[in-house]
């Protein structure tokens, strides 16, 4: 079957330059996807976008290309609960990917432990509306409590202003919670004011919280190039991801977020992405935390 992508769809970047940051040996990129490829494992009829192919090879080719030892694979939403290409992927990749999967509450038991034997260790809920319809929130509890028996996480998928409204249920959960991207802050707000301090709090006082620091090219504003002759991309979020790390050393993940889904103004060069990862990560014990200590613990602990 062959698909037709999304109007104005940036495809991931071909020939990504070397990093110059030369990331600790087994290291983890936590949260990156494969698309299809569509003739293989068709997208979601529910899906709200159609991406380019991106392939678990591909995936793999630039794992190695930038130093990383092992993946984390994120069920992308364009493929709804079908998990078919993420277990393939999981499968192919010699013990060195896990997955976090989206499951309904239909799914049986013996699906979820074929799910565990390809190396799904967590379910990801995602509340941003233009990626998914609403799931009402006794189901998503009643498969987090499915999950927690396996060792499983829920991974968590928020914008910053929705955050009040579902403290109550995020604090619910009854699994280590993982949130993607620090909930997607307004980095052009200080990095003190009230809603990252929100975020923080929610980190402070919830000790199972974990959150990516993943996605500058999501959130920044001033974007990859220097405006005023200072070298670091995505500058902006610099502020936010580092008092994260700093602040939550032993429960922070990076990922690239390769292929990047819904990027519509730039496609970040991933070696530029990985030369992000010493600003926000400043010494060689922070950096080993975060891309080999803490996603080893996560996702291969068992
Ligand atoms: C991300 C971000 C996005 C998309 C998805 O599953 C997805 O479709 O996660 C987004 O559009 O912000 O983490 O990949």
């Amino acid at each position: 079957m062959s698909f037709e992508k999304t109007p104005g769809w940036l495809d991931w970047y071909a020939g990504p330059s070397k990093p110059r940051f030369q990331v600790p040996a087994g290291a983890v990129d936590a949260h990156c996807h494969v698309f299809g490829p569509g003739d293989q494992f068709p997208f979601a009829p529910e899906r709200k976008y159609t991406p380019c192919d991106a392939s678990k090879d591909q995936l793999f080719a630039l794992r190695d290309h930038l130093g990383f030892d092992k993946n984390v694979i994120v069920q992308a939403t364009c493929h709804g609960a079908d998990n078919r290409a993420l277990v393939d992927a999981l499968k192919a990749s010699n013990g060195r990917a896990k997955g976090v999967a989206t499951v309904k509450r239909s799914i049986s038991d013996a699906e979820l432990q074929e799910l565990h034997a390809a190396g799904v260790r967590g379910v990801r809920f995602n509340f941003v509306k233009r990626l998914v319809d609403f799931t009402p929130k006794d189901e998503l509890l009643e498969i987090a409590n499915r999950i927690a028996p396996l060792g499983w996480h829920v991974v968590i998928y928020f914008e910053a202003v929705d955050l009040p409204e579902l403290w109550d249920f995020f604090t619910s959960l009854p699994t280590t919670v993982v949130v993607d991207h620090m909930g997607r802050p307004d980095v052009s707000q200080p990095v003190d004011g009230p809603e990252f301090e929100l975020f923080v709090k929610f980190m402070r006082e919830h000790e199972n919280v974990w959150s990516k620091v993943s996605c500058p090219e999501r959130l920044s504003l001033t974007g990859p190039a220097a405006l005023d002759g200072e070298q670091n991309a995505y500058r902006d979020v610099i502020p936010f991801a580092r008092r994260i790390v700093e602040t939550f050393p032993d429960r922070v993940l990076w990922g690239t977020d390769w292929p990047h889904p819904n990027l519509k103004n730039h496609m970040p060069d991933d070696g530029l992405l990985v030369d992000f990862i010493p600003h926000v990560a400043t010494t060689p014990e922070l950096q080993r935390k975060l891309l080999v200590d803490n996603p080893t613990r996560l996702y291969w602990g068992d």
